[in-house]
């Protein structure tokens, strides 16, 4: 009986009975339900029927045709941006969402515009979104906003500044200079804690020693009684250091010029070469990496997803094969081919101390025999969370070759910014470059000025 009485409804939802079609729906038919609807798509009833069933069934594509083959009327603004998104249609998906006008939906459209490559459209829509956002969600928008301004080119000066904050962000936790120059008095006390916070910031104690000297006796000449009136004078003598360990990174020139990297395992010399490359192929050069790190085939990979990153073209051999061979295809290859920059990546393993030498010498002279006047830069990369304990490396290396510049990598995990200084010092090597991150853009020029500014920030 009940059999008889089913099949009975079936077909009448077969004729295109709406409340039989109803009835099978509701008893979980829906598959055989659509089938049957898929017949009646002009009767707009059962269009309607038959869309909300899609709908539920997430047949977002079928949906999408009725939408757009029968009856744009058929779905919401928000179905719309729903089922465009679902099918690809990024574009119309986006206007849809911004329609809406509430705070996720325009988040919504303006991160779709960005993926499909529209950042003026995206960066406008993320603006509107940003002010209707409630506070504690906001950080998702804020940071594609300040990527998208980045892209555009709007965000340079800005950049550099944030990323140096955030580069010395531990450091500036350690010291406190803000906390420490905030009305304290001038008693014996203040100074001992401001050596001990030099000292922490791995300044070294000499210059520790003497800029509390200083300040003293400042404190006693202008017969000041708060530490606010002295943070000038702190800020004074630090730049003062600094200054002395600045330095700016020779420029490529029109030929060719062959920036050489050396340093212990981990300091960060394949990052340091990728995000370098980076920067020269955005103005335009030509670049060429070269994997002289041949110990491990890891390093080789890591070079070269560094240079699939970058744009730039690279240079490698298997892993165990000679590094000054690998240089000199490279400079063969850069000398054929017009390469305007040449990034070599070296093998820093200080255990073995003479073969380590001995291929560095082989290395530059093979860099000689292109370029006499060359390296254009013979780097040495220093891991900053080390601090001083980077010295005695450095020494090795220096006798090795002569070397140009030091890269101070990790500052941003580091709170011994101050390293800088005795390093530069006792080497007598100034800084060129400091790594803040672990990003392309991480690599910044070392700017003593700046530097000063966002310590004491
Ligand atoms: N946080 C941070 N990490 C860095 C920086 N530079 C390099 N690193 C990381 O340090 C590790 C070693 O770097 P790598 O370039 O492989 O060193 P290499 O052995 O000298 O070539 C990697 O995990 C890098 O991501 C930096 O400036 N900041
Ligand atoms: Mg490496």
């Amino acid at each position: 009986m009940l059999f008889w009485r089913k099949s009975q409804e079936e077909k009448l939802a077969e004729r295109g009975d709406k409340n039989a079609i109803i009835s099978l729906i509701e008893k979980g038919k829906r598959e055989r339900a659509i089938e049957i609807l898929e017949r009646f798509k002009e009767n707009p009833e059962l269009r309607g029927l038959l869309f909300r069933l899609y709908m539920e069934e997430g047949k977002y594509y079928y949906a999408y045709q009725l939408v757009e083959h029968y009856d744009p009327e058929l779905a919401t603004a928000k179905e719309k941006a729903l089922i465009y998104e679902r099918v690809g249609e990024l574009e119309k998906s986006a206007r849809e969402y911004a329609k809406l006008g509430d705070w996720e939906s325009l988040k919504k459209a303006g991160l779709l515009l960005w993926q499909i490559k529209k950042p003026e459209g995206a960066l406008e829509l993320l603006e509107r979104a940003i002010k209707l956002t409630p506070p504690m969600k906001r950080e998702e928008v804020e940071e594609a906003i300040k990527k998208i301004k980045e892209e555009l080119g709007l965000l340079q000066r800005e950049s550099f500044l944030e990323r140096l904050r955030k580069g010395l962000k531990k450091t500036k936790e350690a010291v406190e200079f803000g906390i420490l120059f905030a009305g304290r008095k001038l008693d014996e006390e203040f100074f001992e804690e401001l050596e001990e916070k030099l000292i922490k910031a791995d300044l070294g104690s000499k210059t520790a020693i003497y800029f509390v000297e200083e300040l003293r006796k400042e404190a006693i000449r202008k017969k000041l009684n708060t530490s606010d009136q002295l943070s000038a004078s702190l800020k004074r003598l630090m730049r003062e250091q600094l200054l002395k360990c600045e330095e700016r990174l020779k420029e490529p020139h029109e030929s060719k010029s062959v920036y050489l990297f050396l340093g212990v395992n981990g300091s960060g010399k394949t990052t340091t070469i990728g995000k370098l490359a980076y920067r020269f192929v955005k103005e335009g050069k030509k670049v060429l990496l070269v994997a002289g790190d041949t110990f491990r085939s890891a390093a080789i990979e890591q070079l070269e997803v560094w240079a699939h990153r970058s744009g730039a073209d690279i240079v490698k051999r298997q892993e165990g094969a000679d590094p000054a061979s690998v240089v000199y295809e490279a400079m063969q290859k850069a000398e054929q081919e017009g390469y305007q920059v040449v990034l070599i990546d070296t093998a820093g393993r200080l255990h073995t101390k003479e073969p380590l030498i001995r291929e560095l010498r082989k290395i530059r002279d093979i860099i000689k025999r292109f370029l006499p006047e060359e390296p254009t830069e013979t780097l040495l990369v220093l891991d900053a969370t080390i601090g001083q304990n980077s010295l005695q490396q450095a020494k090795v290396f220096k006798e090795a070759v002569e070397v140009t510049g030091i890269v101070l990598t990790k500052l941003d995990g580091s709170a011994k910014g101050g390293a800088l200084v005795p390093i530069c010092k006792e080497l007598g090597i100034p800084v060129k470059l400091i790594g803040v991150g672990e990003g392309l853009e991480d690599l910044q020029p070392f700017d003593a000025e700046a530097f000063v500014e966002e310590l004491f920030s």
